[in-house]
């Protein structure tokens, strides 16, 4: 081989190596149930007791808009949000019926995406919407003082359809029908007594897990 081909030859695959290294293409996998000496529960642990029972969401034609009180309303598609930096947590769901579920969560930030959309300062409670009609609702610090998650994938998986995908709130310390699933809205408010789909049927509006259910 002459010099000039080895050099052309040691190039391309120089540049053969970068452009496969370049990225992030994820295999299917299955979910993780240890992580760091913890036991997580099953993505299969859930009862399924939603309002309207499993959604069924088309990602191509779904946006996530965050309106209300902003000076710069946004529509997102699920790969703007995913696109975002990822946090994970493990967190534990409790269910007023008195059930329990424990899992790694990995998603956006809240209060990263609220930022963008520039609430405007007499905005006060964040209120949630989803597919299924269903909706819940925040003082805004919640959000913006706790490190709370906007979940697309647990113990390493996608959210299936039933669990909520594209996205659900994790909403820490609050019982679980906080944990609002196919959130398609979020609203930035000045109206703290919204009462959502559960908090309108009698359950608390604060949501606390270590305080009562029912308001
Ligand atoms: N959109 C929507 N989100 C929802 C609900 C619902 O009916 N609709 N149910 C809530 C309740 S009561 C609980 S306990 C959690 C977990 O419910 P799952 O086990 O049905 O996933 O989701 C919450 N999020
Ligand atoms: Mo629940």
């Amino acid at each position: 081989m002459s010099l000039k081909a080895f050099v052309l030859l040691a190039v391309s695959l120089l540049v053969a190596g970068c452009i496969q290294s370049g990225g992030l293409s994820e295999l299917p996998s299955s979910e993780v149930r240890d992580y760091r000496g913890e036991k997580l529960s099953s993505v299969n642990d859930f009862r399924e007791n939603s309002i309207k029972g499993p959604q069924y969401i088309n990602v191509s034609g779904y946006r996530l808009e965050i309106g209300g009180l902003v000076e710069r309303p946004l529509s997102l598609t699920y790969d703007e949000v995913v696109g975002r930096r990822r946090y994970s947590k493990v967190v534990q769901l409790d269910c007023v019926e008195g059930w329990s579920v424990k899992l790694l969560w990995e998603g956006v930030l809240v209060r990263d995406l609220l930022a963008e959309a520039k609430p405007k300062p007499q905005a006060d409670t964040l209120i949630l919407y989803a597919y299924d009609g269903y909706s819940t609702s925040f003082p805004l610090s919640y959000v913006t003082d706790n490190d709370i998650i906007l979940a697309y994938r647990m113990n390493n998986v996608t959210l299936p359809p039933e669990r909520g995908f594209p996205f659900q709130l994790v909403a820490e310390d609050k019982w679980g029908y906080k944990w609002i699933k196919w959130v398609t809205r979020m609203e930035l408010s000045d109206d703290p007594s919204f009462r959502g789909y559960w908090e309108g049927r009698g359950y608390s509006q604060s949501g606390d897990r270590d305080k009562s259910m029912f308001s």
